[in-house]
């Protein structure tokens, strides 16, 4: 079978060498523009693909990401409406997101932006200890990251509320909400506010002025989702103030993030360079063996996304 590497942001081969040499004797990588192989492909391996680039490949059947989100592929208008897109779904993702949104949820709460504002000023102070029984934290998106990221924030003793879709059940210590009434209530006992919803038209500019009113004064947002979830100004404007407290951020609108932006040098703003968590070689490795082995059987990819809801 062979696949396409179609990136106008990454080198996929280089990124994801070891993931690709595992599986050669399956599936033969080829570079975009495969002009020699073009009726032979049947797959593609994309991120942020050129918006032209599946018009190449007569016979293309499906589209692996090299992520959980799968918008950038989506959003391609050379992409044919029967291709079918598969994300990856990685239990060590998860967890990697579990440690990296925990870590940022502690740092707000044992206030550790003030502890090292008075370290540089030699200041010596205690500062009021708040225990993780007093600090909400809302999960928009309970998915297969957002589940995993609950379970953590949970055995520590954090409240966590959680926002889908669509209803679901729960485990006894966490509570659920959804839909547009659902959020707002939710919102109303939001302390902290971690963003790990899919980017979709309905979920665009979520992360907006009414959401961050909504919130319990000096609130804090922790956003891992995709930088389009967020509407700038609107949290420049809560930051400034107070309505929040701080955000952790590490998806942007434009990245990298332009040299001049004013996230760069914002006191209360704590940056990351989308870097959250990539997926594993392992896990890209079994994803794409899963869909051509769908492929040439002519049935569904395991994963693939809903393309009618966007994720
Ligand atoms: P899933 O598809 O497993 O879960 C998505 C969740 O979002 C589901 O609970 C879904 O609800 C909910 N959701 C979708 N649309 C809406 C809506 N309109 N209203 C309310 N809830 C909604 O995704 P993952 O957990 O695997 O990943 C989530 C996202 O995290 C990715 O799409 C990506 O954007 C981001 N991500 C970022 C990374 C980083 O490095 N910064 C790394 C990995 C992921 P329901 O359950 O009802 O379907
Ligand atoms: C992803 C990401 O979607 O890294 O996996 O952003």
């Amino acid at each position: 079978m062979h696949c396409a590497l179609v990136s106008r942001t990454l080198d996929l081969r280089s990124y994801f060498g070891k993931a690709l040499d595992g599986i050669a004797e399956h599936i033969q990588a080829v570079d975009h523009p495969a002009d020699d192989h073009a009726e032979q492909v049947q797959m593609a391996l994309a991120w942020h693909p050129p918006a032209d680039a599946f018009a190449s490949y007569p016979n293309l059947k499906a589209v692996c990401t090299i992520g959980a989100g799968a918008d950038n592929v989506l959003a391609c208008p050379s992409l044919p409406p029967h291709v079918d897109v598969v994300r990856v779904v990685d239990p060590a993702q998860a967890e990697m997101m579990a440690g990296f949104i925990l870590w940022h949820v502690i740092w707000h709460q044992r206030r550790f932006a003030s502890f090292m504002a008075q370290q540089k000023a030699k200041i010596w102070k205690r500062l009021d200890q708040r225990r993780p029984q007093t600090v909400s934290v809302a999960l928009l998106g309970y998915g297969q990251i957002g589940q995993r990221v609950a379970e953590e924030l949970t055995a520590l003793g954090f409240p966590v509320l959680a926002w889908s879709r669509t209803q679901k059940p729960l485990p006894a210590n966490l509570r659920g909400f959804h839909g547009r009434d659902g959020l707002l209530t939710m919102l109303a006992e939001t302390e902290v506010l971690v963003n790990l919803l899919p980017l979709t038209p309905e979920t665009r500019g979520i992360l907006n002025r009414d959401a961050f009113a909504a919130m319990r004064p000096g609130g804090y947002l922790i956003q891992v989702g995709r930088g389009e979830h967020l509407v700038e100004a609107d949290l420049l404007a809560a930051l400034q103030s107070g309505q929040l407290s701080g955000a952790s951020l590490d998806v942007f609108a434009v990245e990298p993030l332009p040299q001049d932006h004013v996230f760069w040098h914002h006191p209360q703003v704590f940056m990351t360079p989308h870097d959250a968590c990539d997926i594993s070689v392992d896990a890209l490795a079994a994803t794409l063996m899963a869909t051509a082995t769908a492929v040439q059987a002519g049935e569904r990819p395991p994963h693939a996304v809903d393309r009618q809801r966007g994720y």
